[in-house]
């Protein structure tokens, strides 16, 4: 692009900016603009402050929208075949759990049917709920493995995930979470699926260049801290960076394990200790809330949001969507949620889906803030003030969202090679 005429690329004026840079609150510039060259953030301000003469090759007008940093949904399992509706609706006329789980039910029915479905079925199963998202003005997305459990279907779901980050306008994170549950193979012997995990899984798959952060599912239920540790370890010999499923329905010093090994995030955190808290603060460990599981649950313990407030822990929410505990394709409503359930307020809500959950991804260099030098990476909204956000249930004010500079074609477009 020759820039000896225009400065810019692109100038959207007559927007309202929600900057979310750090410590500023929504950091709120009314009747602002914002310039993007080569993908970049190139200037914000007032309108006012604008410079005068020849600015940029295409001037946009907002009409007035509020404009914030893309969502980014840090937590997610998207990529899965089949639902468990089924198992849901039998919960509610009153079959018991055990019973459902010995019909095969739980999450290895999920494993079941993403292990049966070929890559192109497991792509076109997920995809519905990834345009979700998308609409909502989600510009960069997490998304874990964990319903392969075995190589070659870890690897399909890595794939896909990585296919699904070719959308345009979208920005797909990859995360092996080999140790999610025990596949029915390895039943009574995890340290031995433990080993596949460490030795065979999670190498071939960092070489083939499709992991971007390791996690783990943490609990009495799933893994002990000793066999998270040793998925951990063998992370950090790949260079890759840890999370983990800490404290969801037990204390099992989830959180101090990831702190000690500079976690990214530790997610969930209902039973979240004073211990846990202060290991995140001093690793700089982010806490990412999932209202969604909660709610699905109907958890009633909170997890402990003053405490990581005065602790100084960054915030982040997400939706956790997945098949048994959080069917939520909803960025907003994980919004809602997380200050109706939570207590959060709307602005660390907000701050949960951009600023924050660009640190629970490691990218908060390039993402989640309006700052020049960053991604011009955001969403245009028809609301009246950044709380409306959070506010309202089931209504979708995005209306417009860019990534890298560009416009994201609306509707159809968010399709794959279209
Ligand atoms: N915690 C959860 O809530 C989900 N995974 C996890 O580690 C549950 C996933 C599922 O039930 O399919
Ligand atoms: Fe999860």
């Amino acid at each position: 692009m020759n820039h000896s005429v225009h400065h810019w690329d692109a100038l959207w004026l007559n927007v309202r900016l929600a900057t979310m840079k750090p410590g500023s609150g929504y950091g709120e510039i009314v009747d602002g603009a914002i310039a993007a060259r080569d993908g970049k953030i190139a200037w914000l301000g007032p309108r006012s402050a604008l410079p005068r003469g020849p600015r940029a090759a295409q001037e946009h007008d907002g009409g007035g929208a509020w404009l914030t940093p893309g969502l980014i949904d840090c937590h997610t399992h998207a990529v899965y075949a089949g639902n468990r509706s089924n198992e849901w609706e039998a919960r509610l006329n009153g079959v018991p759990y055990e019973q459902i789980a010995r019909q095969g039910g739980g999450i290895v029915s999920t494993v079941r049917a993403t292990r049966a479905a070929s890559f192109d079925e497991l792509l076109q199963a997920s995809l519905p709920r990834v345009h979700a998202l998308m609409a909502e003005g989600v510009t960069t997305l997490e998304i874990k493995s964990g319903y392969g459990l075995d190589l070659p279907n870890e690897e399909k779901m890595l794939r896909v995930a990585r296919e699904i980050g070719q959308l345009p306008g979208l920005e797909v994170r990859t995360t092996f979470l080999g140790a999610h549950a025990l596949p029915p193979e390895y039943a009574g012997r995890a340290d031995e699926y433990i080993d596949e995990v460490c030795q065979a899984m999670l190498p071939a798959l960092a070489g083939q260049g499709l992991v971007d952060a390791v996690d783990a599912f943490c609990e009495n239920i799933g893994f002990t801290p000793a066999q998270t540790e040793r998925v951990f370890l063998k992370a950090k010999q790949h260079g890759l960076p840890v999370k983990l499923h800490a404290e969801q329905l037990s204390d099992q010093g989830g959180a101090q394990l990831t702190a000690r090994y500079g976690g990214l995030s530790a997610d969930h955190l209902e039973h979240l200790s004073a211990k846990g808290i202060a290991a995140m603060a001093a690793a700089g460990t982010v806490a990412v809330l999932l209202p969604g599981a909660f709610y699905f649950l109907r958890d009633t313990l909170l997890p402990p949001v003053q405490a990581l407030r005065d602790a100084g822990v960054p915030i982040a929410v997400a939706t956790d969507c997945n098949p048994g505990t959080s069917p939520l394709t909803s960025p907003l409503l994980a919004m809602n949620m997380a200050c109706t359930l939570f207590r959060l307020t709307p602005q660390e809500a907000l701050a949960g889906l951009t600023l924050n959950a660009a640190r629970a991804l490691g990218l908060e260099a390039r993402l989640g803030s309006l700052e020049v030098g960053k991604d011009a990476d955001f969403a245009l909204w028809n609301i009246d003030r950044p709380g409306d956000l959070a506010y309202s249930m089931g209504l979708n004010p995005c209306a417009a969202v860019v990534k890298g500079g560009a416009r994201r074609p609306g509707g159809a477009d968010t399709k794959l090679n279209a």
